[in-house]
């Protein structure tokens, strides 16, 4: 199923650089983007003034780990425009997400960024094979949320049909996507499966014509990858990316699907130990931090994301040599403490998802009984297995229990739920209710 992508924005000058020379670009984009930061930024003179850092003295790549950190909780303290880097008459783009609390944090993008960005995820859409002659049906949603607007512009400079759906009302989608002949799929990947077992349920598999798919957002598994790729017989590739370092496509999958290619001509990515700040070698997982270096509009330097994923720069099957990431493995603050033990969603989620008969719908509730963690994991069947005896349900659980037990170190209650009885989302799935929160509040 392996396309060729000898395409525009296929471009190998970039993507297949001798890593010496991209180093040499890396540097001389760092340079500037200290410098523009350093004159322009205030919070961030300051910051550098107080660890005694002057621009001069980042010259290559080996100096960033001199230069002091930023994260989200800064745009919240700079809300809105103390971070710009740019006049706001520059400015021609809001952008923002939204956090698990209180006001969105909003970026600032100069036309450059905009042009960036687009750039960015135009080389995504060709990395999952994608070309003008694809018909993009757009499902993430748009607005401040990077990701409607973000695939819309990589894959209309692709030159390819887009339909700008935006997320919700499936039966308005599938009716587009039969109607229209859609071949490229862009959402979050839970959205993406629910309309995959929609289509399949409905029995109109052979009017859809999709063949790949740019799915992210949000965490997802290789298991739930396989599941989506033997439902729609087509290529689920993974794209990565967030508002602050500029939306979708700062790294994305090739056909071959081993990592996701990093735009490093656009950003600098390292892995730092999340507890000491240290980096990290290749091969090592820890938190990515990006420092951005063709942004004008609200440059990062030395972002830290708090998602934990580990990096190669071996070059791929597919000729590029751009270092790949693997998939988010976690993130440092959606990691959860049960009784003492380190806990990932994602690292559930592998336990269950190899096993016959369970639909990818999940929540994990989490609970404080007699001072004591709880971990409940409900999980939804399929129709098929919902109407299997009670034996064949308790081995289910039974295995499923176990698995969790040696992988993630923990017991936990499996609850079986009805088809369709867990919530769907359209936009990032939430998987984790902590009512030890609401209880200590
Ligand atoms: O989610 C940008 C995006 C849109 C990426 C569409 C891909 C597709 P934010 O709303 O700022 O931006 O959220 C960024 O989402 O730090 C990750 O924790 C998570 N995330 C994004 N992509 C992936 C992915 C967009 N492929 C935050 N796998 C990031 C896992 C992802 N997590």
């Amino acid at each position: 199923m392996k396309r060729q992508k000898e395409y525009r924005y296929y471009n190998p000058v970039i993507e297949c650089m001798d890593r010496a020379k991209l180093r040499e670009l890396q540097n001389e984009r760092l340079r500037e983007t200290v410098k523009l930061e350093y004159e322009n930024v205030p919070m961030y003179r300051e910051r550098m003034d107080a660890k005694g850092v002057k621009p001069e003295d980042i010259q290559t790549i080996d100096d960033l780990r001199k230069l002091p950190f930023m994260d989200k909780q800064d745009l919240r303290d700079y809300y809105p425009w103390a971070m710009l880097a740019a006049p706001l008459k520059d400015i021609v783009r809001v952008q923002g997400s939204s956090g698990t609390t209180g006001k969105p944090i909003v970026c600032g993008y100069t036309e450059n960024d905009v042009e960036v960005w687009t750039e960015m995820v135009a080389r995504a859409c060709v990395e999952a094979g994608g070309s003008d002659e694809d018909i993009v049906q757009v499902c993430y949603g748009y607005g401040l949320f990077t990701g409607g607007l973000g695939a819309h512009q990589g894959a209309t400079r692709c030159g390819a049909t887009v339909i700008p759906m935006s997320a919700g009302n499936t039966n308005r989608q599938l009716m587009m996507m039969q109607d229209l002949g859609s071949t490229m799929l862009c959402c979050t990947p839970s959205y993406a499966t629910y309309l995959a077992e929609t289509i399949v349920d409905q029995g109109i598999k052979d009017k859809i014509k999709l063949r790949s798919g740019l799915f992210g957002a949000e965490p997802w598994t290789e298991e739930m990858r396989q599941h989506l790729e033997e439902l729609l017989d087509f290529d689920a590739c993974d794209i990565y990316g967030l508002t602050e370092i500029g939306g979708p496509g700062v790294a994305s999958e090739c056909l071959w699907k081993c990592g996701m290619h990093i735009a490093e001509d656009h950003v600098i990515a390292e892995i730092i130990n999340p507890e000491t700040g240290e980096p990290l070698p290749y091969g090592e997982v820890g938190e990515l931090v990006f420092t951005t270096i063709t942004k004008t509009g609200m440059p990062m330097l030395r972002y830290r994301t708090h998602d934990l994923c580990r990096l190669t720069d071996e070059k791929c099957e597919c000729g590029r040599t751009l270092a790949r990431m693997s998939r988010i493995l976690g993130r440092t603050d959606d990691m959860m403490v049960i009784r003492g033990v380190n806990v990932f969603p994602s690292q559930v989620e592998t336990c269950f998802m190899q096993e016959e008969g369970i639909a990818p719908f999940y929540m994990l509730v989490v609970d404080r009984v007699n001072n004591s963690d709880t971990l409940e994991l409900q999980v939804e069947l399929t129709e098929e297995y919902y109407a299997k005896s009670d034996d064949v349900k308790e081995k289910i659980v039974k295995a499923i229990g176990a698995r969790i037990k040696s992988t993630v170190g923990i017991s936990a209650k499996i609850t079986l739920m009805a088809p369709k009885t867990m919530p769907r989302s359209e936009g990032k799935a939430k998987r984790v209710m902590d009512n030890r929160n609401i209880k200590n509040m």
